[in-house]
């Protein structure tokens, strides 16, 4: 999150949220014939996440350098993720707000299916910051976000849980779509969902490996995906607040996620069990023009998309 001062004082003011139904059903294609509900998740291949990015990258390069709210690389990245999903069998819509003077969205979409009263949520931010392309910040969890829904398509998974994925509008400019997409919900629609899992972050260059702690079950789950890798973790402390995941706490939504890092420096410790550069960020673009399809750890990003399919299916059975 890069809250601007004026964007910060014309947050709380300028926010209206209104629900653009679009999108809707897909066109013609049903949703792909049950089948037994996949024992395990399944792999999420590194190259199909990397081809997103790549899309990102171009989207950026194409539209002034950036992805950020209210601009034309924003709706672009919007566009793209969301044909995908149509495609694939998600009812898909859209949910419009303004925030600082320009319209932003959020786009949901929806796996047909599943308990409509017990709701697990994955998401990410789709903006990048005005500097640069954004893409560990946050390409990286919006690309594996898209992925998972994809493998949930191809793989015609259909969980006891109802699934729904988002990417949100304008996290830079303080959380405002996460924000305006809990404020709209009333409180019998926020008590259907069961977790909100947010990704913002996942593929930092310098890597470490964050769990949020903010809910025990989803952390574990986290915690044990990773330990069946021998890989530890260490609790997210670095963000508290400063992603997508926090309007959904405060309004006593469980959330959990994964983060790789940003700003703060790698510790000797951190690199002993984690490889890497000692007293170097773990993303050295933290927010700048260089965060390109050049800052990303592929080891990472494949990892943590792993854990996030892993996740998606053991909170949905
Ligand atoms: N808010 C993110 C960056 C960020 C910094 N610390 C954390 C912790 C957990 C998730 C994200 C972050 C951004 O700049 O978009
Ligand atoms: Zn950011
Ligand atoms: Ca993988
Ligand atoms: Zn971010």
């Amino acid at each position: 999150m890069q809250l601007l001062p004026s964007a910060r004082a014309l947050t709380a003011a300028a926010v209206a949220v209104a629900t653009l139904v679009t999108g809707g059903s897909v066109a013609g294609a049903a949703p792909a014939p049950a089948r037994p509900a996949a024992a395990a998740a399944p792999d999420i291949p590194i190259a199909n996440v990397k081809a997103h990015l790549a899309q990102l990258q171009s989207i950026a390069t194409a539209n002034g350098g950036n992805r950020a709210h209210g601009r034309a690389g924003y709706q672009a990245s919007l566009d793209y993720v969301k044909a995908k999903l149509e495609a694939a069998g998600f009812t898909t819509r859209l949910q419009q707000f303004t925030a600082s003077g320009r319209t932003g969205y959020n786009l949901i979409a929806d796996w047909p299916g599943g308990d409509a009263n017990t709701v697990v949520m994955a998401g990410s931010h789709l903006d990048s910051v005005t500097s640069g392309p954004g893409i560990n910040d946050n390409g990286s969890g919006s690309s594996a976000v898209l992925e998972t829904a994809l493998a949930v398509a191809r793989s015609g998974y259909q969980p006891a849980k109802h699934l729904r994925f988002a990417w949100w509008g304008a996290e830079e400019l303080g959380l405002v779509g996460s924000r305006a997409y809990v404020n709209s919900l009333g409180s019998a629609e926020r008590a259907k969902i069961s977790g909100y899992l947010n990704f913002d972050m996942i593929g930092s260059p310098n890597p470490g490996y964050f769990v949020y702690d903010d809910d025990p079950t989803i952390e574990k789950t986290f915690k044990d995906y990773f330990a069946g890798l021998g890989i530890a973790t260490e609790i997210e402390t670095e963000g508290d607040g400063r992603s997508d995941h926090a309007p959904f706490k405060n309004a006593g939504v469980p959330v959990g996620g994964l983060f790789s890092g940003a700003d703060y420096r790698k510790t000797s410790a951190q690199a002993a069990k984690w490889g890497g550069t000692v007293g170097q960020p773990f993303d050295r673009c933290y927010h700048s023009s260089c965060d390109t399809t050049a800052n990303i750890d592929d080891t990472a990003l494949d990892r943590n998309s792993d854990a996030i399919a892993y996740a998606v299916w053991e909170l949905s059975r």
